[in-house]
């Protein structure tokens, strides 16, 4: 078995910040770390830190439409009994506005520290970023003197912490500067104790902070204008803490200007080694709940020092180091990206080196916020999610509100993109701007944590209210469709075809937050009664087509030749439930999968990062393991940078996360004919093992009823397995190798079976 070491490792520097640079985060700060010999580079980012939204430079609606649509809905409704598929550049030239106030994640700032060393004279080079510890590391012999240094970013004190060493007394000297963009005023003040960076973004006022601070071990430090010199230290300590003025609060998003100083004062009080301490007890709390060790099929003859370029450059599906690699690159990427009382983890997590990144590194709604938050229960990291949890709130009860008042319903909608202004969506792209059924998704992923948590608070706090106001508004806005159903319209399918009544996807998160109503409200609440009704009529979305395939829109429009990279028809399967479902007849059950397998089949493999994630979790979920395994390695192959971030192309974190939750559907599943945690649990062991995983162990899977099954399988066989559980409930569980099992267990009556006894 391979004892993974998690690490990521280079001989050479980064010199490209998206495809090298090694990301640290401790959920709201974060930075990119270069390694250079003659100089190390921090581009720091954080998330609040946007151009646009209220004080912007365009007048700012909040995402809203500046005249009513009503009319314009109405009419397109009426057309669409008429004229079943509608151009989408003529629906968005009429129903979409262009983006007011949209604004930008903006880099924060970059720290340069110059070490004067000559490249030419290093040897033993190395530089990496070990997941055990979030710890990255540089060490180098610069003639015959070692050098090293390590940064790590603190969730509990809120700051980045560097320490440079050497094993020469007296030997090292830095150049320490702070520079940022031009879209901003600049105040730098230096000392001999460090530097502070102050100022605003032109466009919105948005104030900022950034206070660095140096401690150092023997040595003198001088403070110049613009930088700060350390001469002749045995040792040098910086520590980092930045922020903004942003608040999450409805209208104006601003508050009191962050306090950098009284953390960096606490920081540097502590010192260096309770810090690291601090860090990686807070740090190991969550990492080390889930482990996963695989033994490879083809013992292939891989040289043991590789380093992680090396080995993806090399890459052969198969390659259980690497791909262990990046299933755990995923849980450290959203621990670092993700902790409560932050905002959620956006596009590109939280790191962004630039003043107009891709998609101005926000919160595509459509899928890809959700998908970052796919691994986050199944692999033990629950905390992660509540900053999309109390963000999916915040949209609920402030701009949501306008949106669905706009569409006249009540509730809360939006639309395709959110920011951090809670920006509710109107925008005019045409293949993408429409996209109402987002909230509902988004309370969906709510409603779930609640079942498989059993939070009492996140019910009554949160999914309560957010499921209400999403049905609420379904409620109101769903029409009868000629044959009768309630269908939405008009509804567009993500990013793909014409806009009809009914898509398949619009069909299936609405019935999704329809159910949540009925089962999550409270009883009393006349929500659940209009909810059910609505059901009864409500069209599934579940259609197979001429082909075979399960059908992406109501009408069978669905084109063979088709290699559009969403496959939205299928969030039923994955990560939805519902071809899963109680009550779904075997019969039945059968033929939606092997209609989702020819949709899959139809649309090949291109795509990107993203997209080769949830194919990889849908192949898992039809129990086809092998196909499962090729989307991990097209996405392993392909869609990893060298820094092994998620390539769309380009950097877009959501394949980081999907990875891992795909894998862990490989391994363990646990939604099918799911009735909540008080029913029966039904966990299935190994239901797409790849035969290039013959055996291995996975430690930490939490299913969705809440169980943690720790797995050991041989040859494909399932050799030994133990749940613990959560809260008292019947079980059953299968899985090769294993006899057919129920047990009744309980947080004091864990269930152990094993192959040897
Ligand atoms: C969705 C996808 C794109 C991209 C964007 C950020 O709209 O269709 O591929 O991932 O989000």
């Amino acid at each position: 078995m391979c004892a993974a070491a998690l690490r990521l490792t280079y001989d050479r520097p980064a010199t490209d910040w998206e495809s090298e640079s090694l990301p640290i985060g401790n959920g709201f700060e974060g930075a990119s770390v270069f390694g250079g010999i003659d100089r190390e580079t921090l581009v720091l980012s954080e998330k609040t830190l946007w151009t646009g939204g209220p004080g912007g430079s365009e007048s700012y609606r909040h995402g809203t439409w500046s005249t009513s649509p009503l009319p314009v809905l109405g009419a397109l409704r009426d057309e669409l009994t008429r004229t079943p598929v509608l151009e989408p550049a003529d629906v968005a030239a009429r129903l979409g506005e262009p983006k007011a106030g949209y604004g930008a994640s903006q880099v924060f700032a970059r720290v340069d520290l110059v070490t004067g060393h000559d490249p030419r004279r290093v040897t033993d080079y190395r530089r990496g970023l070990d997941l055990r510890s979030a710890l990255a590391d540089v060490s180098y012999r610069l003639d015959d003197t070692g050098f090293r240094r390590e940064v790590f970013a603190s969730n509990p004190a809120r700051v980045i912490a560097a320490r440079f060493t050497t094993d020469r007394k007296a030997g090292m000297h830095l150049r320490l500067a702070v520079s940022t963009a031009d879209n901003r005023t600049k105040r730098l003040s230096v000392d001999d104790t460090g530097i502070t960076l102050t100022g605003a973004l032109h466009d919105n006022g948005m104030r900022y902070k950034l206070a660095l601070r140096v401690q150092t071990i023997g040595g003198t430090t001088t403070p110049h204008a613009d930088a700060l010199t350390v001469t002749a230290a045995e040792e040098i300590v910086l520590v980092l803490a930045f922020g903004t003025d942003y608040a999450l609060t409805f209208p104006t998003f601003r508050g009191e200007l962050d306090d950098t100083d009284s953390r960096v004062h606490a920081a540097l009080a502590a010192g260096y080694d309770q810090l690291r301490q601090q860090h990686l007890g807070d740090y190991r709390s969550l990492f080390d709940r889930f482990d996963l060790e695989l033994e490879a099929a083809d013992r292939a003859d891989r040289p043991a020092a590789r380093t992680t370029d090396w080995a993806l450059a090399h890459y052969q599906p198969g390659d259980i180091e690497l791909e262990t690699l990046a299933v755990q690159y995923g849980r450290y990427l959203l621990i670092s990206s993700s902790r409560p009382g932050a905002l959620p983890a956006h596009l590109q997590g939280l790191w962004n080196s630039s003043t107009n990144p891709p998609w101005s590194c926000d919160y595509h709604v459509n899928i890809n916020l959700q998908m970052n938050y796919w691994p986050a229960r199944a692999t033990g990291l629950a905390e992660t999610e509540q900053p999309y949890h109390d963000f999916t709130h915040f949209l609920a009860t402030t701009t949501g509100p306008l949106v669905a008042r706009q569409l006249g319903a009540a509730g809360w909608a939006v639309l395709l993109a959110t920011t951090p202004f809670g920006y509710a969506g109107v925008i005019e792209y045409a293949t993408s701007f429409w996209f109402v059924e987002a909230a509902a998704w988004m309370a969906h992923d709510v409603a779930e944590a609640v079942r498989s948590t059993g939070d009492e608070q996140l019910l009554t706090d949160i999914a309560r209210p957010v499921i209400a106001g999403a049905a609420a508004f379904w409620l109101d806005f769903l029409v009868a469709d000629p044959d009768g159903s309630l269908v939405v319209s008009p509804s567009y399918s993500p990013e793909h075809g014409g806009f009809t009544a009914g898509a398949a996807m619009s069909q299936q998160i609405v019935r999704a937050v329809l159910t949540d109503a009925v089962e999550l409200l409270d009883p009393s609440d006349d929500l659940v009664g209009r909810a059910r009704a609505a059901l009864d009529r409500l069209d599934p979305g579940l259609r197979i087509g001429g082909w075979g395939q399960l059908q992406e829109w109501k009408l069978d429009l669905d084109d063979p030749l088709d290699h559009h990279r969403h496959v939205s028809q299928l969030f039923a399967l994955y990560p939805g439930d519902a071809l899963d479902a109680t009550g779904v007849p075997d019969e039945l059950r059968a033929r939606l999968h092997a209609a989702v397998a020819v949709s899959l089949d139809a649309r090949g493999d291109d795509g990107p990062g993203w997209c080769q994630a949830w194919r990889a979790a849908l192949r898992a979920r039809l129990g086809d393991a092998e196909a499962a395994h090729r989307a991990v390695g097209r996405l392993v192959g392909d869609n990893l940078l060298p820094n092994l971030w998620g390539n769309h192309p380009p950097f877009q974190i959501d394949a980081n996360f999907g990875l891992t939750a795909a894998v862990v559907e490989m391994l363990v599943r646990s939604h099918e004919r799911w009735c909540g945690r008080d029913g029966q649990a039904t966990v299935r062991l190994l239901p797409a093992l790849p035969s290039a995983w013959p055996s291995g162990h996975v430690r930490g899977i939490r299913t969705r009823c809440g169980d943690v099954v720790d797995l050991t399988w041989r040859d494909g066989q399932v050799a030994a397995v133990d749940v613990t559980a959560d809260h008292p409930h019947r079980l059953t569980l299968s899985g090769a190798g294993l006899p057919a099992t129920t047990a009744d267990v309980a947080p004091t009556r864990p269930f152990t079976w094993s192959a040897v006894r």
